[in-house]
């Protein structure tokens, strides 16, 4: 177990990454935030015994092997990756699951193949709608579920990868040896990792992972009616200082980072006057598709006290992060502004 984690549970291990780790565009993969429902494997299995089904809504159902898998063309993708539930600690009203603060999220560069290559091999029926993807990992628990995610067709000829490395080393086993689904800019929800079996469907996949949890869905409200987690929304997080952090009077180097899932971050603004007036931050590092962008902020203080900085990000759509998030039951997508606000000292 890597010391630098904050763990929220062993069993599954639920571990997130801390702040000051955020600050460089590519998280590390020892330091990856870990998300699971089920067991992670104990240990790699042999490649040689590794083998992908594709089925379902197909012309001719396939299986490969990892040989034939790395001999397709390969491609790589930035994707900066977020668990639905991370911030939700920081949620003014209490929402049931892991207490995530701002750690659920990481950006790193895949290589894989395309999903679309592969379920052009196998032919894509023409009432096939929905691509379910199923994971070996064993399930947890009495009810013994399998954690099974269905994505609708397109997203899965457009912009999915199946991931074999990331950050350039083999995929790790906590993160899905060998081989891991990645909807580009949708929640984590939708990468199921340890790949073994593809389906094809005409419907959304009916069970617990796609029906009980990850829909968005108020008080009340029957869980099955609420809208599905996909895309990641407009969102921006502070770096640097650290909460509570004391720092001497002078220039202060604020540090965040800002993602928007499928489309763009257009712009950065910081306010030191609690939502009054805002002030561009500046971009900072690469700029790719599906990636986060990190932004930095220089802020000079000259008279000691407590500060607080807030970050708001706006998309190339226009969207721009809320001052509050909207609560919901699960406690999914907080971007809310003041949410993520970093108060420190000055002294
Ligand atoms: N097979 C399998 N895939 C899974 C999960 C899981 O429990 N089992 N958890 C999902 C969730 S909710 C998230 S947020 C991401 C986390 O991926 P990571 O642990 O590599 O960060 O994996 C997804 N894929
Ligand atoms: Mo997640």
């Amino acid at each position: 177990m890597n010391k630098s984690m904050r763990v929220m549970s062993e069993r599954p291990l639920n571990a997130e990454t801390p702040r000051h780790y955020l600050k460089s565009w590519i998280t590390a993969n020892n330091v990856f935030f870990d998300r699971n429902q089920g067991q992670i494997p104990e240990k790699a299995i042999e490649l040689s015994e590794w083998r992908l089904t594709i089925d379902g809504d197909v012309e001719a159902p396939l299986t490969i092997d990892f040989e034939t898998l790395l001999r397709m063309p390969k491609a790589i993708a930035a994707n900066t990756m977020e668990c639905s539930g991370n911030s939700r600690s920081l949620l003014t009203q209490k929402a049931s699951g892991n207490p995530w603060t701002i750690g659920g999220v990481g950006n790193a560069v895949w290589g894989g193949v395309w999903l679309k290559d592969l379920l052009e091999k196998a032919g894509v029926a023409s009432n096939a709608h929905h691509v379910a993807f199923e994971g070996f990992d064993k399930p947890l628990g009495k009810a013994q579920i399998k954690f099974i995610r269905s994505i609708p067709l397109k997203k899965a000829m457009s912009s999915t990868l199946l991931a074999y490395e990331m950050n350039g080393d083999p995929l790790p086993l906590k993160h899905g040896f060998p081989l891991r689904a990645l909807a580009l800019g949708w929640t984590g929800a939708n990468c199921v990792k340890w790949l073994r079996r593809i389906t094809l469907l005409s419907e959304p996949f009916r069970g617990f992972y796609m029906d009980d949890v990850y829909r968005i869905h108020d008080k009340g409200q029957n869980q099955k009616t609420g809208s599905t987690v996909d895309a990641i929304t407009i969102k921006s997080i502070i770096t640097q200082p650290e909460i509570d952090e004391i720092l001497p009077i002078g220039t202060v180097t604020i540090l965040g980072a800002a993602y928007a899932g499928e489309t763009d971050v257009d712009k950065v603004e910081i306010s030191t006057d609690n939502g009054n007036t805002w002030q561009l931050a500046t971009f900072i590092g690469p700029d790719e598709p599906f990636a986060w962008r990190q932004w930095q902020y220089v802020y000079s203080i000259s008279r000691p006290g407590s500060y607080t900085v807030l970050s708001r990000a706006t998309d190339r759509n226009g969207e721009k992060q809320p001052m509050q998030a909207t609560w919901n039951k699960l406690g999914y997508g907080n971007n809310g502004i003041r949410e993520h606000g970093i108060t420190f000292r000055v002294q």
